[in-house]
């Protein structure tokens, strides 16, 4: 795969050189280039941004200058030009793993108030796949961490990036739509704490469901919104004993949760 990043701020995109993506790199299963906006500036001051139509607080990035980057960078029509935004769509791991499948991502890092939005217009007039992303309801300075963090979930899923690809289906986050469960290592007994005796009774049958409780109870306390978006069918008895227990009942193939008893 091939990304491209164009961004202000290139130096914010040094850790792309670390770790996992930096490995990935090395090992030529991703090329990885980022650009500097400013090079597509034809002014004396490189001016990348001006005054909102409208009026109100703050700077928009103009439209000529990211064209003419986009031009030079996006490759072909099988390009997904992403826009990191807190007005994006929520960025998921279904996302992650489309956007894996594609052969380049150009990722456009806007600043300021954002970018002038005639750039999206005009990249899906011309038949470019544009993903406008957020990485969750909060605001940043600009697009580049969110970049960082949409380029990681995405190279982790490359064919040969890791080495067992078997640690890719069982996380939180993947098919089964669950929490993942709390893990634990050596010492068995540590400063008072001491490991589940289950985890070291070598049952693995009761491990596997120790596992899928602790997974559904998590889930449960955290996340209710996931709860409430499992599939029943994927549901054993066992699994909706313990629901029950926590007021969520089976209802026309979904979970709803029980009204709290009235006074
Ligand atoms: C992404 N959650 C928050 C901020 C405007 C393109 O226009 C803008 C981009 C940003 C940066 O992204 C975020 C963000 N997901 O702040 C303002």
């Amino acid at each position: 795969m091939r990304i491209d990043v164009v961004t202000i701020f290139p130096d914010y995109l040094a850790p792309l050189e670390l770790s996992l993506v930096g490995k990935a790199r090395s090992a030529d299963l991703l090329d990885v280039q980022v650009h500097d906006l400013r090079t597509w500036t034809a002014d004396r001051h490189r001016t990348v941004d001006d005054t909102p139509f409208g009026g109100g607080a703050g700077m928009v990035m103009r439209p000529d200058v990211w064209s003419q980057a986009l031009d030079d960078v996006v490759l072909g029509p099988e390009s997904v030009l992403i826009i990191p935004t807190p007005s994006g769509q929520p960025f998921t791991q279904r996302a992650a793993e489309e956007l894996a499948q594609a052969p380049q991502l150009v990722f456009a890092c806007g600043r300021y108030e954002g970018i002038d939005s005639r750039v999206r217009d005009r990249a899906v007039a011309r038949g470019i796949e544009v993903r406008e992303l957020s990485i969750g309801d909060y605001v940043l300075n600009g697009g580049e961490v969110a970049a960082l963090v949409v380029i990681e979930a995405v190279a982790r899923l490359l064919p040969g990036v890791i080495g067992n690809p078997e640690s890719l289906v069982e996380e939180s986050h993947g098919a089964a739509g669950l929490l993942e469960y709390p893990v634990f290592t050596k010492p068995a007994q540590w400063e008072g704490h001491d490991v589940p005796e289950v985890l070291l009774s070598g049952h693995h049958g009761k491990i596997a469901r120790w596992r899928r409780d602790e997974s559904l109870r998590r889930t449960v306390l955290r996340r209710p919104d996931m709860i409430a978006a499992l599939d029943v069918s994927t549901l054993d008895r066992s699994d909706l004993a313990l629901l029950a227990k926590h007021g969520w009942q089976p209802r026309n193939g979904t979970l709803t949760q029980e009204l709290p008893a009235p006074e």
